[in-house]
C-alpha cells in the first residue's frame, strides 16, 4: 500500500526531478505511480482507467516539456491524476475528490502546472490555440501542448480549433491519447481514421503478440512494463503527414506506443523541435497495467466507485438510482412505440441507454462527445417523423442550449431531453453540478419541463413527456439515490399536494417543492409546522408552463416559498413568483435554490451544506420568512389602526 509515498516517487516533487532519473528508475516510477493510482481510487473513487493509460505519456511529457513555462493542457482533465502526482501532489492523493482535498481535475488553485479546469470535453485545443496566439503577440516562442483523447476528439470544438491551429505556424503540439475508447469504444469516422493509422502494418501485430504472452498481475511491475517497453521500440515514429491530418495541413508523428516512454520522449522531442503545429498520435490502453481495469469490458474502470484493490470488485452495492428507472421505462416505451429512438453523446451506459441499445441497436445513436450535434440531429430525426429521446447529464446540456432553443423549440419538434445528474453532484466539482438547466431552459418559449420527485413520478412524467408531439419536453432527475415513494394526499389540476392542514385551509405558507427536493422540503416544512405555522406543500410535477393551480393555491397563502436544486437566480422559483405576480396575486414569495457560485468539489452532503440547501437550512428559512411576513402584517395592521385614529 502506497499511502506514504515511496522510493523513486519520494524523490519527485516537481517535473525537473524527472529529468534526473535513469531508465530503470523511470520504469520503477511508472509502477509506483500506478500503484498509487490504484490504492487511491480504491478508497476515494474516481477516474482510474484513463490515468493508468496515461502514466508513461505524462512522465514523457514532463521530461520533454518545461511545464509550466511550456503549458501542458489536459482535455477534460480526468486523466490528469498522474500529472498531479508528478507536480508535487503525490502526498495529497489520499484527499483526492474529498471535501477540502485536491480536485479530481486540474485546478488552478492547486498548482501553477494546471492551466484549465473546466472538465467539459473538447476544449483543450481551443485553449492551446488562444494561449499560443497570446505568446505570439507577446513575442514569446513557447510550445503549448494539448493532450486530447480520441473520445474528446469527436467533439466539434476540437475541429474548429484544428482548423485554426493548422493554418498557423505556432508551436501547438496536439498529443492524441488514443485508447480507442471514450467510456465505451469511440465511434464514428474520426475514430475509424485513427484506428486505420493505428493498424498500420506491423504495429498491432507486435503489440498483440507481446500482450498475449504476458502474465496477468493486478498491478504492473517493472518486468511487465519492460517487456512491452523493449519490444515496441521498433515501431515507427516518423514525422510524416497522414491522411486526414495531412488534408488539414498538420504534421503527424506516429503512431507511437503510448507505453514506451523512450519512444514517446523521442516523438515529443521531435515535435517540440519542429516549432510548428503537429499531431503526435499515441496509442495507449485504458487501464494499462492493472488487470481488473484492462479486463473490465464495460468501461475499463473509467470511473470507479471504491473497490478492493486486489480484485477490482466494487466494495458496496450501488444504491438504486433514478437512471435505472428511466432505463426500464425507455425499453418498455421502445417495445410499445417503434417511432422512439435514443441518442447519447458517448455516454450510453451512464445515462441509462444501455438496455435500450441492446434491445434496439438500430434505434440507438451514439454521436460521440457532441451534445450540440446530438440535439440538432434529434431535430432532424423528429422532422423525419420519429420521437427522439436525448439522454445527457444536466451539466452538458449547457453545450446544446442554442440547438435546443433554435433547432428544436423554434421548430416545435417533439424531442424529449432526459437530464440525469441534475442538481448537486458533489465530488466532480464545479463544472459537473447540474445546476444551470432550469434557469437556462426557463427562457425557451413553450418548453415543457418535468421534475419528478420519486420513482412513480419519474415513470409517469416520462410517459407524459413522450406523449407530447408539438414541441420539446425535458425530464430532469438527480444523481442522488432514489428516495422512498412520496405519496400525494391529493392531486388538483395536475398539482400534487404532499401535505396540508386540510383541503380548504388558508395557510401561512405555500411551499412549492421542485422535483427531487420534495423529501427535504417536506422535512423542512415540518419545522415550520412545529413553529406554529400552517403549511401546504405541493409538487407541481411540471415546472413549465407554470400550472395555474399554483396561482390558485397562492391566493390561499400568506407566503410562497419555492425550493429547487438549481440556481435560484432565474430558476423555477423566480418564474413561478413572476407568474403569481402577473396574475395580480400579492402574496409575498421567496425562492430557495443554489447560490450563483462555482461550488468546490466534495461530498454532496457537504456541498449541500455550503450551499445552504439542507432540510434544516430550508426549514430555518421558511420559519424566518414566515415570521417576517407575520410581523409585516401586524405592523401594517397597527399602522392602519393608528392612521384610523389620526384621521378620526
Ligand atoms: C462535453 C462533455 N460531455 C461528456 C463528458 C463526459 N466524459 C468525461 S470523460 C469522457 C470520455 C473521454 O474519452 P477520451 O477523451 O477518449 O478520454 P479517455 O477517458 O479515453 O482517456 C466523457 C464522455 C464530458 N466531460 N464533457
Amino acid at each position: 500500500m502506497v499511502t506514504t509515498v515511496s522510493r523513486v516517487l519520494n524523490r519527485v516533487s516537481s517535473p525537473a526531478d524527472l529529468r534526473t532519473l535513469n531508465d530503470e528508475e523511470l520504469s520503477a516510477l511508472a509502477s509506483e505511480v500506478r500503484e498509487l493510482l490504484v490504492q487511491t481510487v480504491a478508497r476515494t473513487a474516481g477516474h482510474l482507467g484513463p490515468n493508468l493509460g496515461a502514466v508513461e505519456l505524462t512522465i514523457a511529457l514532463h521530461r520533454v516539456f518545461d511545464s509550466p513555462t511550456e503549458p501542458i493542457l489536459f482535455d477534460v482533465g480526468h486523466q490528469a491524476y498522474v500529472h498531479k502526482i508528478l507536480t508535487g501532489r503525490a502526498g495529497q492523493m489520499p484527499t483526492l475528490r474529498q471535501t477540502n482535498g485536491i480536485s479530481g481535475y486540474p485546478s488552478r488553485q492547486e498548482s501553477e502546472h494546471d492551466w484549465i479546469e473546466n472538465s467539459h470535453a473538447s476544449t483543450a485545443l481551443s485553449y492551446a490555440d488562444g494561449l499560443s496566439k497570446a505568446y505570439d503577440i507577446r513575442g514569446e516562442r513557447r510550445p503549448v501542448v494539448a493532450v486530447v483523447g480520441d473520445g474528446a476528439l469527436t467533439g466539434g470544438m476540437c475541429w474548429e480549433a484544428l482548423n485554426n491551429i493548422a493554418a498557423s505556424d505556432r508551436p501547438v503540439i496536439v498529443v492524441v491519447n488514443d485508447n480507442g475508447r471514450s467510456y465505451a469504444p469511440t465511434i464514428g469516422g474520426i475514430a475509424e481514421h485513427l484506428a486505420g493509422l493505428r493498424l498500420r502494418p506491423g504495429y498491432e501485430r507486435v503489440m498483440g503478440t507481446v500482450k498475449a504472452g504476458l502474465p496477468r498481475v493486478p498491478v504492473v511491475g517493472p518486468s511487465l512494463y519492460e517487456a512491452l517497453h523493449g519490444m515496441k521500440r521498433g515501431v515507427k515514429d516518423v514525422l510524416a503527414p497522414q491522411g486526414m491530418f495531412e488534408d488539414l495541413g498538420l504534421k503527424y508523428v506516429g503512431p507511437i506506443d503510448g507505453h514506451d516512454r523512450r519512444a514517446l520522449e523521442a516523438a515529443f522531442a521531435q515535435a517540440r523541435g519542429f516549432g510548428a503545429p503537429v499531431i503526435v498520435h499515441c496509442v495507449t490502453r485504458k487501464g494499462f497495467g492493472y488487470a481488473p481495469a484492462e479486463n473490465d469490458e464495460a468501461d475499463q474502470m473509467h470511473q470507479s466507485a471504491p473497490f478492493d484493490p486486489a480484485t477490482g470488485a466494487v466494495v458496496a452495492a450501488p444504491p438504486r438510482r433514478w437512471t435505472e428507472v428511466f432505463a426500464d421505462e425507455l425499453v418498455a416505451l421502445g417495445e410499445r412505440r417503434d417511432d422512439v429512438v435514443a441518442i447519447t453523446a458517448a455516454m450510453c451506459e451512464p445515462t441509462g441507454l444501455g438496455a435500450f441499445s441492446r434491445r434496439f441497436p438500430e434505434r440507438t445513436y451514439d454521436v460521440g462527445i457532441a451534445e450540440q450535434h446530438a440535439m440538432t440531429s434529434a431535430a432532424g430525426l423528429a422532422s423525419g417523423g420519429l420521437h427522439p429521446v436525448v439522454a445527457i447529464y444536466a451539466t452538458f446540456l449547457n453545450r446544446a442550449f442554442d440547438q435546443l432553443l433554435m433547432d428544436v423549440a423554434l421548430h416545435r419538434l417533439p424531442v424529449t431531453v432526459v437530464l440525469d445528474r441534475a442538481g448537486l453532484t458533489g465530488d466532480d466539482g464545479a463544472s459537473h453540478n447540474g445546476m444551470w438547466d432550469l434557469a437556462l431552459l426557463g427562457v425557451i418559449p413553450d418548453i415543457r419541463i418535468a421534475a419528478p420527485r420519486d420513482e412513480p413520478t419519474l415513470r409517469a412524467e416520462f410517459h407524459e413527456a413522450v406523449e407530447i408531439e408539438d414541441g420539446p419536453t425535458v425530464v430532469r432527475f438527480p444523481k442522488t439515490p432514489l428516495p422512498a415513494e412520496i405519496k400525494a394526499v391529493r392531486s388538483v389540476n395536475g398539482v400534487d399536494v404532499l401535505a396540508e392542514p386540510g383541503p380548504d385551509a388558508l395557510v401561512d405558507v405555500l411551499v412549492i417543492a421542485i422535483g427531487a427536493t420534495a423529501a427535504d422540503t417536506l422535512q423542512a416544512s415540518r419545522a415550520a409546522t412545529d413553529a406554529g405555522y400552517t403549511v401546504r406543500v405541493v409538487d407541481p410535477r411540471w415546472v413549465t408552463p407554470v400550472n395555474p393551480q399554483l396561482i390558485e393555491f397562492s391566493r390561499h397563502a400568506r407566503l410562497i416559498v419555492t425550493v429547487e436544486d438549481g440556481v435560484a437566480v432565474g430558476g423555477a422559483g423566480s418564474r413561478i413568483s413572476q407568474a403569481v405576480r402577473a396574475a395580480g396575486v400579492t402574496t409575498a414569495s421567496r425562492e430557495v435554490g443554489i447560490p450563483t457560485q462555482f461550488l468546490a468539489h466534495g461530498k454532496i452532503a457537504d456541498v449541500r451544506m455550503k450551499a445552504g440547501l439542507t432540510a434544516t437550512d430550508i426549514g430555518r428559512r421558511i420559519v424566518e420568512w414566515s415570521a417576517l411576513v407575520q410581523r409585516a402584517e401586524t405592523d401594517t395592521l397597527s399602522t392602519a389602526d393608528s392612521e384610523a385614529i389620526d384621521t378620526a
